[in-house]
Formats: structure tokens, C-alpha cells, sequence
């Protein structure tokens, strides 16, 4: 990574974060944009002086609601995302990762020091898994994936509908905590899920690519709203996804 692009990410983080300020849980409306907005692009993934950031969530806590709640978002921004990047960051000057972007680091998980692997990948992870999660939703919109992805997943899938229940299979028979995947592979488009917060990217999965869409099985992502009901929260979460952001991440 250029020392040149880690200032650049610093310098963002200070002037997004100065615009912010003040721990505003409604951020203003410049906030709100999608994919084309400088938030969406991804300073939060690199080392950045003290460690990696947090981004600004791109829209307000309720914008999801009644999908997903105002308090269920607030609590899992501010506390457990935000406990990952702290993790993480206790590690961050360790030679194995300093100044290498998250996802080189995630890449060779597995070959990182004992000493390191396990909290850089649970942490790690996690904050990856989070900024990503963060921008592949939006307000609802009734949006539906057009295009050469919607090409894709009709080739996979026979159809949006089928691959919906297929996406959500792979999420509601992740055991425990999780995260069911929509993966740009060599082969196309596959679906996959990983446990705890191992993604696709990591050297450890069993499906490896880019992913373009993700969903965060963990009971904390939606016990508040819909207790034990993972099914429901999943047929919710549909109406919630940036479709632009999934395209342009295939696009890629
Ligand atoms: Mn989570």
C-alpha cells in the first residue's frame, strides 16, 4: 500500500468525520447518498495513522425501518462493529499487517503468526464484514438487479426468485453465527456461507471470491426486532438491498 494513499484515507477520515461531528445519530442528507457518494468509496478498509476507521454509516439508523430497526442498527454500528475495529487495532502495528489493506491481510489469513491469526481474523473480519454489509443496503427503495447481474443470477439461478430462496437457505442453515454470501467466483456466480466472521475473501473459505452481496446471520443483527425468527428478519432484508451497489460491486 502507498504511504501516499493511506495519508489520502486519513485525511477523508478527518474531514468526514469533522462534517459528522458531534455523534449525530441522524447524519445530514449528503450522508444519505448511495453508491456514487466519497463515503461509499472504502478509506475504512486501510490502516490509516492510529489504525483502520470507521466509516459514517451512509444513511441514518432508521433509514432501514421497518425492516430493520432504528436500535438494531445503532447498537451494532456503535458497539459491535466498532468493538472489531478496536481489536483489530490493538494488533495493527504488527509488522505481518502494518500498512497492508485489509483485504491482503484477509487473503492469507491463514499464514499470518499464530500470535496474530486468530484475533486479525475474527476482528478483521468483522470490520470487513460490517463496511461491506453497511453498503449493500439502503433505504427501501423497491429496487431489483437489472442487467448483466441479473443475466448472471438468471443463468445461475432460473430466476430472482429462486435464487432468493437459495440466498436465504444458504443464511438460515448457517449454524450459529454467520454469514451467508453472493460470490463473484472464477466459475460465476455462486452462493456460500461462512462462520463467525470469516468471509470469501479469507484463504480459509470454502467458496473464495469478491462478494457482492452478504447478509449477517448473528443473532445480534436481529434479535431486538424479530427474536429467534431468522427467517423472517431474511425475507426483511430483501427489501433493504442496494441493488446498485451489489451491481457495481459484480460490475467490478
Ligand atoms: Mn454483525
Amino acid at each position: 500500500m502507498p504511504m501516499e494513499i493511506i495519508k489520502n484515507s486519513r485525511r477523508e477520515f478527518i474531514k468526514t468525520a469533522a462534517v459528522v461531528g458531534a455523534g449525530a445519530a441522524i447524519l445530514p442528507s449528503w450522508a444519505c447518498k448511495t453508491s456514487k457518494n466519497a463515503l461509499i468509496a472504502s478509506p475504512a478498509i486501510y490502516p490509516a495513522g492510529d489504525g483502520f476507521i470507521q466509516e459514517p454509516l451512509p444513511y441514518a439508523y432508521g433509514a432501514l425501518e421497518p425492516h430493520i430497526d432504528a436500535r438494531t442498527m445503532e447498537i451494532h454500528y456503535t458497539k459491535h462493529h466498532a468493538a472489531y475495529i478496536k481489536n483489530l487495532n490493538a494488533v495493527v502495528t504488527h509488522k505481518e499487517i502494518a500498512a497492508k489493506s485489509l483485504e491482503e491481510i484477509l487473503q492469507r489469513v491463514s499464514k499470518l503468526p499464530e500470535d496474530i491469526r486468530t484475533t486479525v481474523r475474527n476482528n478483521g473480519g468483522g470490520h470487513w464484514n460490517h463496511t461491506f454489509f453497511w453498503k449493500i443496503m439502503s433505504a427501501p427503495t423497491n429496487s431489483a438487479p437489472q442487467g448483466e447481474l441479473l443475466e448472471a443470477i438468471n443463468k445461475g439461478w432460473g430466476g430472482l426468485e429462486t435464487f432468493k430462496t437459495e440466498f436465504e437457505k444458504a443464511a438460515s442453515t448457517r449454524f450459529g453465527s454467520g454469514w451467508a454470501w453472493l460470490v463473484k467466483t472464477k466459475k460465476g456466480l455462486e452462493i456460500t456461507s461462512t462462520a463467525n466472521q470469516d468471509n470469501p475473501l479469507m484463504d480459509v473459505s470454502d467458496v473464495q471470491g469478491i462478494p457482492v452481496l452478504g447478509v449477517d446471520v448473528w443473532e445480534h443483527a436481529y434479535y431486538l426486532h424479530n427474536q429467534n425468527r431468522r427467517a423472517d428478519y431474511l425475507k426483511n432484508f430483501w427489501n433493504v438491498v442496494n441493488w446498485s451497489e451489489v451491481q457495481e460491486l459484480y460490475s467490478k
